[in-house]
């Protein structure tokens, strides 16, 4: 019978208990139980027409396995999954083939879910969520709408980034080394009309809420990184043109202000005001003009490459005035400045700083020390010129009254020199940007606003009516508050721009039949011209909706929130079961989303928190990262390399166990590994292996009277090896070491191989059906015939072991001569004859015996002892 089995596929049986767990909702997470809750969430998919590829269920393995451990250990565990269902390629596809997004993103999905199940994921499929379903869209429109209520969404007529080849602006984020992160097309800045979430208002939270979190730090350390702080002092350069009267500051911000004595000139971005403000003093404006038409045409990542060789153009005409020392300095136009970040102006110090050494070098500027290095310093010429900057600290020379201190006591004198005649002050900036939120794409959720002339026209009104030079941005928004019975905080923002009621939502997303980005700028929605008319929501008036979509990472930003409360039709969450599920206790996907999902749902979830639609400040306390299946050749899979490898045949020809085993076996977790066709048949033997062993036993035991004292009797090694495997499955588990978990699985088989009882069968597939689920639960069925189809494995308790049954084994072995006790030592247990018997040559009690004398035979008793004759 056993040797029939040999070739078996475990796929019928797979099928089988798949029907049965879902019949009787084995994986169904109860809201309130009394157990402890634990909440195991994967990336949701995205549903590609490529279905599922055997780098997702990498993943979704682990947490599979670490959900069914959780509740052999009585948790209350929630492993729900659904669909990112929003996006380009759904899109694209319409175009292509003229099938509604709609259609082809159902078949999808369709397709998706069958692969899942024949994997048998315990997921809680009662709690699916898509983010197409317009009763899931209606709370991203909602969430929007409270933002847009606080004021955390305004339209800004800034330069964004623009993927020609998507026709879409894109957020910075999606941005990678300058390329569009879809289609790896280069973007180019465009001016337009965008809607903007003020995610920076979160920055200095979502960089401390991040010390709390059990994160990767790669992972941390990129949102930090993203985020950018950056700690110095703004200061204010006044300017001195031909015509009083134009006199202007340009704000800079350094970093090292206790360089300030060392500056040489002052460089502005391309794009900075003051150049045009200033246009009529500059003497050279030809040679200016031509050089910002250049600038222009360059990507940020062009203009800030460290490389690069630094250009710029002097603005003659126009000096500036060192405020600490009242020297006048040229000023520049310089395109490695940045427009958007500090004031878009540097003070020039190219003594210590390489990039303005590079400049003052290319231009002829002077070069001034002002910090000594308290050790070596820069590399000098036979003159003392120093031939690079020095960007180190040091002690401030050349500094007036400044001089002598050290650098970081001179920054904190200096700014607050500065500060106290009203020309510069400490300042933080950070380097991210406030998130663009519109796409000029259909696939993607309507933003629920609509543009209302009339409403504008009051708003404009009412806030030139009290306008007694309400300039100041404070007084502005003291203003607002005032107001905030009539419109609220994005109205009065975004004047003209009013919110739909919530009883309004969702806004359904119309059916189109050209779904082409124009390319102009709009949306294609704007073509649709029954919907784009509409009444204004709060005055009735004649008015237009809003035509641009959502970003693909909308749904994402709260998904994790609704699975706990999927069909609520009155909130979001509700409040008790929020309390129960949240927040995500666990969290396992790709890297890739380091500072875009998880940074865009953190900002979400702090928002929601701040409003009470949460009770906990961050969304997923542990996070962990898999890495990629590659191809056999060892590159990352692709249709064009012809290397993908399709789980579903995988699944036909070993059945799920085996791929599950396989891709927690292949390597560790985070790692990136190839995918290999023979190891995965050592896996299928594996397995085959726990088969027979338990079959055997299970028929032999049956024929005996299963269930009685064990064979092997008080084997004393066995029940070492046995708690021994408990421990490090146990803990392996934990720490998502799934691979060496196995490799103890196996020595484990291997040694019920040799002898067995139904004690350690038992334990074995308890250790087991966390990784290959159905194998284990047939086999348990096998060897507890009475128990009904209905009484699963995964009801049973996880297996415990005694501690003092797992230390590490060793044992005394004695050591003889002519049958006569010579000496002793401890070794390991199963320790080799060779290993004993050079231990004992090294004993100085044993050489004096076999001191010139012939061995004639060894005796040797495994784990006992070892007799020379001589
Ligand atoms: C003078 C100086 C002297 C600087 C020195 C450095 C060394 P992070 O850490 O990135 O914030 N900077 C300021 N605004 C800039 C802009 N819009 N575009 C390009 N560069 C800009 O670095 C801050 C430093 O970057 C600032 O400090 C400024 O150069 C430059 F010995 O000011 B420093
Ligand atoms: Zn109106």
């Amino acid at each position: 019978m056993a040797k029939k089995q040999k070739q078996s596929n475990f796929l019928s049986t797979e099928k089988k208990w798949q029907k049965i767990w879902e019949k009787n909702k084995l994986y169904q997470a109860k809201d309130f139980l009394k157990k402890p809750k634990y909440y195991i969430l994967d990336m949701f998919p995205y549903p590609s027409g490529e279905g599922l590829h055997v780098g997702h269920p990498r993943s979704y393995i682990a947490t599979d396995i670490i959900y069914r451990y959780l509740k052999m250990r009585g948790y209350n565990v929630l492993q729900p999954m659904g669909w990112d269902a929003f996006g380009l390629p759904a899109e694209n596809y319409a175009i292509k083939t003229g099938v509604q997004p709609a259609v082809i993103t159902k078949r999808n999905i369709k397709h998706f879910k069958k692969q899942l199940k024949s994997l048998g994921f315990a997921y809680d499929w009662s709690r699916e969520i898509s983010t197409i379903d317009p009763e899931y869209y209606k709370w991203t429109q909602w969430i929007f709408l409270k933002m847009f209520e606080h004021g955390l969404a305004y339209l800004a007529d800034t330069p964004i980034n623009w993927c020609p080849s998507c026709k879409t602006g894109l957020a910075n984020e999606e941005v990678i080394s300058g390329k569009c992160d879809r289609c790896k097309t280069e973007v180019i800045r465009k001016k337009m009309k965008q809607w903007m979430l003020k995610i920076t208002v979160y920055a200095e939270r979502l960089l401390k809420g991040l010390n709390d979190l059990d994160w990767p730090e790669p992972i941390k350390l990129m949102q930090r990184n993203w985020i950018g702080k950056s700690e110095g002092t703004e200061v204010k350069f006044s300017t001195l043109g031909a015509v009083p009267a134009g006199r202007q500051t340009i704000s800079v911000f350094t970093t090292r202000i206790d360089t300030i004595f060392g500056v040489v000139a002052v460089v502005v971005a391309p794009e900075h005001k003051i150049i045009s403000d200033l246009k009529s003093q500059i003497s050279n404006w030809t040679e200016v003009e031509k050089y910002l038409s250049e600038a222009e045409k360059k990507s940020e990542l062009e203009r800030t490459e460290l490389q690069k060789e630094k250009t710029g153009v002097e603005l003659k005409g126009i000096k500036a005035i060192n405020p600490v020392n009242g020297e006048k300095i040229p000023v520049w136009a310089g395109d490695y400045v940045i427009g958007s970040y500090g004031g878009g102006a540097v003070m020039v110090v190219p003594a210590h700083d390489q990039r303005d050494y590079d400049f003052a070098i290319k231009y002829n500027l002077s070069i001034k020390e002002v910090i000594k290095s308290l050790n070596q310093g820069p590399e000098r010429d036979e003159k003392g010129k120093i031939l690079e900057a020095y960007e180190g600290e040091g002690v401030l020379i050349n500094s007036g009254n400044f001089s002598d201190l050290l650098s970081e006591k001179g920054r904190e004198e200096l700014t607050k020199w500065l500060s106290s005649k009203s020309l510069g002050k400490k300042m933080v900036n950070y380097k991210f940007r406030d998130w663009v939120f519109s796409r000029q794409r259909y696939w993607g959720e309507p933003i629920p606003l609509v543009f209302c002339e009339h409403c504008a026209a009051q708003i404009e009104a009412q806030i030139n009516a009290d306008k007694e030079q309400i300039n100041a941005d404070s007084q502005r928004q003291s203003a607002f508050s005032q107001r905030q019975s009539a419109f609220s905080r994005g109205e009065l923002l975004n004047p003209g721009w009013i919110a739909l009621k919530e009883k309004d939502l969702p806004l359904v997303l119309p059916k189109v039949k050209a779904y082409k980005p124009t390319g102009t700028g709009e949306s294609p929605l704007a073509n649709i011209k029954k919907w784009v008319k509409t009444r204004c929501p709060k005055c009735g008036a004649k008015s237009r909706r809003e035509t641009n979509t959502m970003p693909q990472w909308a749904g994402s930003c709260w998904y994790y929130l609704r699975y706990a409360d999927p069909k609520n039709k009155k909130e979001l969450i509700s409040k008790k079961k929020e309390k129960y599920w949240q927040p995500v206790d666990l969290y396992v996907g790709g890297a890739e989303h380091a500072v875009l999902h998880l940074l865009y749902a953190r900002f979400w979830h702090k928002f929601l928190y701040d409003i009470g639609a949460v009770s906990f400040p961050e969304p997923f306390l542990k996070l962990r990262n898999q890495g990629m299946v590659l191809g056999e050749d060892g590159e990352k899979m692709s249709k064009s390399r012809g290397n993908v490898i399709n789980p579903d045949e995988i699944v036909k020809k070993y059945g799920a166990d085996v791929l599950r085993v396989y891709e927690m076996f292949m390597g560790p977790f985070e790692g990136a590994i190839p995918w290999s066709a023979k190891s995965i048949e050592g896996v299928r033997r594996f397995l085959e292996r726990v088969k027979k062993i338990v079959i055997e036993r299970g028929l032999s035991a049956s024929a005996k009277g299963y269930g009685g004292s064990t064979e092997g009797g008080k084997n004393n090694s066995l029940e070492r090896i046995r708690h021994r495997t408990i421990k490090k499955v146990t803990e392996d588990i934990l720490n998502f070491k799934f691979n060496t978990a196995i490799s103890s699985l196996m020595e484990y088989a291997n040694s019920l191989e040799r002898e067995k009882n139904s004690k350690d069968l038992e334990v074995l597939l308890l250790l087991l059906c966390p990784f290959a689920p159905h194998l284990a639960e047939e086999l348990w069925h096998r060897i507890h015939s009475k128990l009904k189809e209905s009484q699963s494995i995964f009801e049973e308790k996880w297996p415990v072991y005694r501690g003092e049954l797992t230390k590490s084994e060793e044992v005394e072995i004695i050591i003889q001569v002519n049958g006569k006790l010579r000496d002793k030592i401890t070794i390991k247990r199963g320790a080799l004859k060779e290993e004993i018997e050079k231990c004992a040559f090294q004993s100085p009690q044993i050489q004096k015996f076999l001191e010139n004398k012939q061995i004639t035979k060894t005796i040797f008793v495994q784990d006992r002892l070892i007799n020379f004759v001589i």
